[in-house]
């Protein structure tokens, strides 16, 4: 298999992420794409019609997008760990809390910086800096409910690491490109964070 991907991108984390827990890191090859130059191309365009990353090439040649489509297939590809969920229920709720990430936390604090800050105007264009404060505004509001959500438990989904973890300490370090540090106002943010950035999968990609 071979991960089409970019260093510091949030939906990229998510797999490199993903791929660490698994302990399937090494046996994925990495093609590292610059994304202001390598993205909307013929060559990627025909991996991704949309022209964005990550994309998993299957050994049989055929290209599977969506970070969470990715994280479905190596679920099921290595179930240990488990970070999908075991029983229906289990699954159903971990989805619920990893949607909600993806689209109250990853969304907002994206558009944040996709807006807002001057270097990523070569991949948003036009950058328009009102959308940007709107969106700094809701990735705020979300960090009230998501502390509230980590005050009775450990981790997003519940009282073990899963998918949602990843995927909302994803949206979060790449919201500190815009200095967002949620963490440094809401204690249980912190403590989460401490305890995920702790994990080896953390820095997964990042060398
Ligand atoms: N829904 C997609 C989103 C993928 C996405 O937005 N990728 C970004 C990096 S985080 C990208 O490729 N951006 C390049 C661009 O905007 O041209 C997923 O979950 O994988």
């Amino acid at each position: 298999m071979k991960l089409y991907t970019a260093k510091l991108a949030p939906n990229p984390r998510r797999v490199h992420m993903f791929l660490a827990e698994k302990g399937l890191w090494e046996k994925v090859e990495k093609v590292h794409l610059d994304l202001a130059t390598q993205t909307k191309v013929p060559e990627h365009l025909g991996r991704n019609p949309m022209g964005l990353v990550p994309v998993l090439e299957l050994d049989d040649g055929r290209f599977l997008t969506e970070s969470r489509a990715i994280c479905t297939y190596l679920e099921h590809l290595q179930t240990e760990p488990n970070l999908m969920g075991e029983t229906p229920e289990e699954r159903a709720f971990i989805e619920m809390f990893d949607r909600r990430v993806e689209w109250g936390v990853l969304l907002p604090v994206a558009n944040w910086v996709r807006h807002g800050h001057p270097g990523l105007a070569v991949l948003e264009k036009p950058q328009i800096q009102a959308f940007a404060d709107a969106s700094a505004e809701k990735a705020k509001v979300a960090m009230e409910w998501l502390n509230a959500d980590l005050a009775d438990r450990a981790y997003v989904a519940g009282n073990r690491f899963t998918i949602a973890d990843i995927t909302a300490f994803a949206a979060l370090e790449f919201g500190r490109i815009v200095k967002f540090k949620p963490w440094e106002v809401h204690p249980n943010i912190a403590r989460w964070r401490d305890a995920v950035k702790a994990r080896p999968s953390a820095d997964a990609g990042l060398a």
